[in-house]
C-alpha cells in the first residue's frame, strides 16, 4: 500500500479539499490493488501513496523543459509519454512500427499500450512522486489510466501557449524528431485542440487544474510553477 507523506496542516481549505479527494482515491487504489497479484516489487507494494502530476500543454509549450526544473527542485521522476514511446520505437519492439507511423501522423497511440508502458516505468521506480508529461492526450487516455493504474492525478499542470509560439519553438528545436516538421506540427496542433482540451476542461471542473502562462523565458514561467510544488512540503525522498 502507498502512504501519503505530504504534510497538509499548512494548506488552505481549497488545497485540503484536493487532499480529501485523495483519501477517497487511496481507498479506490487499495480496492483496485486487492484484485491484482501482489508483486515482490512494484506499484502495489509501496508504503507511500503516489503523488501524480499530469503535465499538459500543446506541442512545444515547454512541458519537458519545465519538468526538468521540477525534477531538480522537488525530486520527481519525470515520465515523458512521448519519450517512452520513442524508446519503444528504438527498441524494435513489436509495436514500434505502429507507434512510429502514429507519431509521424501526429495521432495518438492506443491508450492501453501507452498506459501499460507508463505503468511499467512507475512500477520499476523507487520514487513516489511522478511527473507524467504529455499524457493524457484524450479522454480515452484519461479513462484508460484510471482503469489500469487505478489512480487519478493529484494535480494537473496546463502550459497555455499560443499556437504561433509553439510552432516557432518546435521548428527551432533541431533534435531530429520525426514529428518536428511543418506538416506534422499542424496535425499535432489540431489533435491537441480537438482531443486534449476536453481533458483540460475535465480537470478544471474537478478543481485539479493549474493553468500556467507559458509565454516568456523559461525562468519566468518556472516562477509560476515553483510555488505550486513548494506548498506541498514534500518529505525528502527516501
Ligand atoms: N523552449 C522551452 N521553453 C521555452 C521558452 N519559455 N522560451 C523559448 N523556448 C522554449 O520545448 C520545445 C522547444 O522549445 C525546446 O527546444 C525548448 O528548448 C524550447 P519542450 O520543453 O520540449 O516542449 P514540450 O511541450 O515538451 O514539446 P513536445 O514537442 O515534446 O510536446 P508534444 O506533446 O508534442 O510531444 P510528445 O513527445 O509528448 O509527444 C509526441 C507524439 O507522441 C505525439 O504527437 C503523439 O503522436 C505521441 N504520443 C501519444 O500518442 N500518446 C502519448 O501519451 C504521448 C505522445
Ligand atoms: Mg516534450
Amino acid at each position: 500500500m502507498w502512504r501519503r507523506v505530504a504534510s497538509v496542516s499548512h494548506l488552505t481549505f481549497a488545497q485540503k479539499s484536493i487532499v480529501n479527494k485523495d483519501v477517497c482515491k487511496l481507498k479506490f487504489w487499495e480496492a483496485f490493488s486487492t484484485g491484482i497479484p501482489r508483486k515482490e516489487k512494484g506499484t502495489f507494494q509501496r508504503d507511500k501513496t503516489p503523488f501524480i502530476t499530469f503535465v499538459l500543454g500543446g506541442p512545444g509549450s515547454g512541458k519537458g523543459t519545465q519538468c526538468m526544473k521540477i525534477v531538480e527542485n522537488f525530486g520527481f521522476t519525470h515520465l515523458s509519454a512521448g519519450d517512452i514511446l520513442r524508446r519503444e520505437i528504438a527498441s524494435n519492439s513489436a509495436d514500434g512500427t505502429m507507434i512510429l507511423d502514429t507519431i509521424k501522423e501526429g495521432k495518438i497511440v492506443p491508450s492501453e499500450l501507452t498506459v501499460k508502458l507508463i505503468q511499467k516505468e512507475m512500477e520499476s521506480s523507487d520514487n513516489y512522486k511522478f511527473l507524467i508529461d504529455g499524457f493524457p492526450r484524450s479522454e480515452d487516455n484519461r479513462i484508460a489510466f484510471e482503469q489500469i493504474i487505478g489512480a487519478e492525478p493529484d494535480i494537473v499542470l496546463f502550459f497555455d501557449c499560443p499556437e504561433d509560439e509553439m510552432m516557432k519553438r518546435v521548428l527551432n528545436r533541431n533534435q531530429g524528431r520525426v514529428d518536428d516538421n511543418i506538416d506534422t506540427i499542424k496535425k499535432r496542433l489540431k489533435v491537441f485542440s480537438a482531443l486534449n482540451l476536453p481533458v483540460v476542461k475535465y480537470y478544471l471542473e474537478r478543481g485539479k487544474l493549474y493553468k500556467i502562462n507559458a509565454v516568456g523565458t523559461v525562468d519566468e514561467i518556472y516562477k509560476q510553477v515553483y510555488p505550486l510544488f513548494a506548498q506541498f512540503n514534500f518529505e525528502q525522498q527516501v
